[in-house]
């Protein structure tokens, strides 16, 4: 019962290397749940699409049977202490699991153990990459666990059926103001979902519009439910984006003030409601006092009381609150140039410290601005140790080239996971902080916005479902090699084609920096079209309220953010990053920017001054366009034609409005600066 649209990285066509794997004709299953069910039907489903032939499902298996999978909770085989001893079973937890092929032990039948119904499921969709990428079978012993508790997936989707900031069609969830009728895409959205490890969904937009409101009213609760099922199904729990004054807009009551009691007890009477429909429901996630939003800013209280106000509620059923830091004054004069948008996270959150419930999670973003091509790492993360945190990324490309240019994110996600915020002194990186590794959080990990509409590919630009995949695969190991992720989701999505992986690698590999290269110089931002912020327009947030500039004239651009004569932003890192930053001579170039008012002669470390590298990187960007394009051509006929068309057309959007940014970029600065390109170049 799947649906008709692109299975992405679940598709099983052009199958080269079927080792081994004709032989597994059967499985066996130990355990009983839906879940179980769930993997059950993909590993059917699965060998079937690879070999031609339907495994069939045998109940008692003779003990030395060797063309079995078994796929087995551990509780109910019998395991050989020396295969999985106790230890080696309590470290498998909830979610990870085993996959063993011992032809002396077990009779050569394949196994795949887990505590959980969940583990198995994620142990069922490994062995499937295993087969689809043809490794050997024989003496297989994998164990795996996720590092991060949560890991979950944002939607922007509003029940008109639009998604705010989607590049891939209408919602899979919403249309015409109710559920879609027809669930099939749903169905295989939580088969994609929970093959890369996804538990946690929020199906509905933080910006949560009136209607939208209603989704925790009986009305919708029904619908609600039913979405949920599906995901349950998948190991996936479902969780709902708030209306912070819904006890207003709901319950008819004249306040939402976190400490007044008929607020909490409107909330409490809520949650007892939800969780009637939907027992395993995950929380809220609540975008509040942000971008004209409600909050508890209203009546003079803090964030803390709002989010503990609403913890409470959720609290008897074992419910979250992720509670965004995306809160800063979005009304800015921009003739003022001590307030700095880059402080407003940590400048709010950093001091309540310690004053959150423990279902309280904080959800940061990965920048302190807001998903820029290119910007610092937020102070934010590593800096609370007595609170939960998450990571929020953001997979749909607002300010990444909408998925019609393409911009492989997961050399950006690997280089922010990576970062050593120095919190506890060396060797405390974000995806130690939030995978709950440094601070004994109860609840973190990471979410990311993501980038899925009812396109028949699910993201616009097929070569995008890679961004979703490496998300997955991040949040699941962030230590996994960007190298591993690439090569891993071309050969499921493409097939073994040597050519196919030749070409795609580089070009993803590459195409983050080609993106950076032709639109935002040295951690700049934002010189985009306001409002839906995609193509060149210099000045376009400069004279706006937003709090986003660059501040070029005709000396020089960039954002004096040190703690000697800026806004002081520095002095939220920790002290090895803060003297990193501070200073010109540390500072790397790619912040350059971001951190420092430099004159356009400023000579970078790269031995360039800042407005040769603007012009230099600005030619270069384009030549890497067509250099994709160059890569791309020779797939022609080694790829389906639907896909190889995609990609070809977007890669000549790219191409063209590349060019734009290019002259728009160059011309303006040459205009500004008034220094002529070294090279001789067209500038206009
Ligand atoms: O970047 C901004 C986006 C808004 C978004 C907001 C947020 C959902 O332009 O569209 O609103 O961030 O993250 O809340």
């Amino acid at each position: 019962p799947y649906s008709s649209a692109d299975q992405g990285w679940l598709s099983y066509t052009n199958n080269e290397s079927l080792a081994g794997m004709k032989e597994l004709t059967q499985i066996a299953v130990y355990g009983n749940s839906d879940v179980i069910d769930s993997a059950l039907a993909e590993l059917t489903h699965g060998i079937r699409e690879m070999t031609g032939t339907l495994p069939a499902i045998v109940s008692d298996p003779d003990r030395q049977a060797s063309n079995l999978i078994r796929l087995a909770l551990l509780e109910e085989i019998g395991v050989p202490e020396e295969w999985m001893d106790a230890a080696r079973i309590k470290d498998l937890g909830e979610e990870g699991y085993a996959i063993r092929r011992h032809p002396e032990n077990g009779g050569g039948s394949l196994y795949v153990m887990a505590n959980t119904d969940r583990g198995l499921l994620y142990g069922t969709f490994h062995l499937l990459r295993i087969l689809r990428t043809g490794q050997e079978l024989d003496r297989l012993d994998v164990t795996d666990r996720p590092r991060n508790p949560l890991r979950m997936m944002n939607h922007w989707d509003n029940m008109d059926g639009s998604i705010e900031r989607g590049y891939a069609g209408r919602s899979i969830f919403f249309q015409d103001n109710r559920f879609v009728e027809d669930d099939a895409r749903i169905r295989d959205y939580a088969r994609l979902m929970a093959s890369i490890g996804i538990n946690g969904i929020a199906i509905n937009n933080v910006n949560v519009h009136r209607t939208e409101t209603q989704l925790i009213t009986r009305q919708f609760l029904p619908d609600v439910a039913n979405v949920a099922g599906i995901f349950r199904r998948y190991g996936i729990r479902l969780f709902l984006s708030v209306n912070y004054a819904s006890p207003m807009e709901l319950g008819g009551l004249d306040t939402a003030d976190p400490l007044d009691s008929r607020v909490g007890d409107w909330w409490k009477e809520k949650a007892k409601e939800i969780y009637e429909y939907i027992p395993d429901f995950g929380g809220f996630v609540v975008k509040a006092d942000s971008e004209h939003r409600p909050g508890p800013f209203t009546y003079d209280r803090t964030h803390a009381d709002g989010s503990n106000m609403l913890a409470e509620a959720l609290e008897p059923f074992g419910g979250l609150v992720i509670w965004r830091c995306f809160v800063y004054n979005c009304l800015q004069n921009w003739r003022d140039r001590s307030t700095d948008r880059a402080r407003a996270a940590y400048d709010h959150f950093k001091p309540l410290d310690g004053q959150f419930k423990p279902n309280v999670i904080l959800q940061i973003k990965n920048g302190p601005m807001d998903f820029q091509v290119r910007e610092a790492v937020s102070p934010l993360l590593g800096a609370m140790p007595g609170t939960n945190q998450m990571l929020e990324f953001q997979i749909t490309q607002e300010y990444t080239g909408q998925q019609k240019h393409l911009c492989y994110l997961v050399p950006q996600w690997k280089e922010i996971l990576d970062f050593d915020t120095f919190a506890q002194g060396q060797g405390t990186e974000v995806k130690k902080v939030v995978s709950g590794g440094i601070y004994p959080y109860r609840a973190c990990g990471i979410a990311a916005v993501i980038n899925v509409g009812d396109d028949h590919n699910w993201t616009g630009h097929t070569l995008a479902q890679a961004n979703l995949y490496g998300y997955g695969r991040l949040a699941w190991n962030p230590d996994l090699t960007e190298e591993d992720i690439t090569g891993e989701w071309i050969r499921l999505t493409f097939g073994g084609d040597s050519l196919v992986s030749a070409e795609i690698e580089p070009m993803l590999a590459d195409s983050w920096h080609v993106y950076e290269s032709y639109t935002s110089p040295l951690g700049v931002g934002w010189m985009v079209n306001p409002g839906h912020h995609y193509g060149p327009n210099v000045d376009g947030y400069e004279y706006s309220v937003w709090g986003t500039y660059h501040f070029a004239d005709c000396h020089g651009i960039g954002v004096n953010r040190t703690v000697k004569d800026g806004t002081g932003f520095v002095s939220q890192y920790f002290p090895e990053n803060a003297q990193r930053y501070e200073s010109l001579e540390s500072c790397p170039d790619e912040l350059l920017l971001f951190f420092h008012h430099v004159p356009y002669s400023h000579v970078l470390h790269s031995g360039k001054t800042v407005i040769q590298h603007i012009y230099d990187t600005h030619f270069d960007g384009v030549e890497g366009v067509e250099q994709l394009i160059g890569r791309w051509s020779k797939l022609e006929g080694h790829i389906d034609e639907w896909r190889y068309r995609n990609v070809w057309e977007r890669l000549h959007i790219q191409l063209d409005h590349a060019k734009e940014w290019r002259d728009v970029i160059n011309t303006y600065f040459y205009r500004k600066s008034g220094i002529p390109d070294a090279a001789g170049r067209t500038i206009y």
